[in-house]
């Protein structure tokens, strides 16, 4: 069987620090964390970063370079920043620190769409503090904006001026062909890796049937010129891990997309959650791909 690639999402820009004190919003906590999941098996850290004195979401060179010399020190782990930032924040802002970082992979968000938390945060919208982002109290009229043209530039800021890979993020079937067009253009070339993001309410749900039907889309689309990845926010991260394992995909786990490490009970760390699947994944039989096994099946330099 192919190795699996592990991908870790560290801290995100949803999950906030009273939802979890396991959560890492500090440069040294993300920094910490981050070594710690890829010492547990993850070959990719996907990185978002924080306001060290809030723990509010940030995409500013400084808050970057505050945890990725460590984390470059620490590990071979392949470095994906996120360009999708938050939802509430402008293009330009969202990928400021990804330019000045230059890393080897980042996100690309494929779509415009709804980005209703509530599958996300339930009940848990009570606790949040006034300082905390206004879109998790009243997501109901949020836009995560990724229109075209936007996508364009992402690609040629990231991808053609710095040389990054992308994992590209979509949420539904049309985000594949919307990533088609792309590669018609000429603008994207493979080998391709799509993050199937199930769960987002405004996006598919998480449903081992929607998987197949992504994953059909895309073998017709991208032939054998692509890898696939899930995640699922919320409690059916694990569940939807194996089925993407068992379909020849590969995985993302995280407390950027789930706090929770089984059903009630909080992950201590993104480490906890890693070394979980992947016990979970090798008594299946599947091996975890090296970060030089993962560049290679992706196409980096490293
Ligand atoms: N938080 C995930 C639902 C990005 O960073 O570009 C999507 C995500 C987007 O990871
Ligand atoms: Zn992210």
């Amino acid at each position: 069987m192919t190795p699996v690639i592990l991908s870790c999402a560290i801290t995100g820009s949803i999950h906030t620090p009273t939802m979890s004190p396991y959560l890492p919003v500090t440069p040294e906590d993300i920094a910490q964390q981050s070594l710690d999941a890829a010492k547990a098996g993850a070959a990719i850290l996907h990185l978002h970063a924080r306001d060290p004195d809030t723990g509010r979401p940030s995409a500013r060179p400084d808050d970057f370079m505050a945890f990725l010399p460590q984390i470059g020190a620490g590990t071979d782990a392949i470095v994906n920043l996120s360009t999708g930032g938050s939802a509430t924040m402008a293009l330009e802002d969202r990928i400021a620190g990804p330019m000045a970082a230059a890393p080897e992979m980042c996100s690309l968000n494929m779509g415009t769409m709804n980005f209703a938390l509530y599958p996300m945060l339930g009940k848990r919208r009570d606790w949040l503090q006034d300082w905390e982002e206004p879109f998790l109290r009243d997501s109901d009229d949020l836009v995560f904006k990724n229109t075209p043209r936007d996508i364009e530039a992402v690609l040629r800021l990231m991808g053609q001026d710095r040389g990054a890979r992308f994992e590209f993020e979509c949420y539904d079937i049309g985000h594949l062909y919307m990533l088609a067009h792309f590669r018609d253009r000429g603008l994207v070339t493979g080998p391709l890796f799509i993050q199937f993001v199930m769960g987002v309410l405004g996006g598919i749900a998480a449903e081992p049937e929607h998987l197949i039907h992504l994953k059909t889309t895309a073998d017709r689309l991208f032939g054998p010129d692509y890898l696939f990845s899930t995640l699922a926010a919320g409690r059916q991260q694990m569940p939807m891990a194996l089925v993407s394992a068992a379909m020849g995909g590969h995985v993302r786990v995280g407390l950027e997309d789930n706090l929770y490490l089984s059903r009630g009970v909080l992950a201590r760390s993104n480490a906890q959650q890693v070394t979980r699947l992947r016990g979970m994944l090798e008594g299946l039989g599947h091996t975890l791909a090296t970060p030089a096994e993962a560049r290679a099946m992706l196409g980096l330099k490293g």
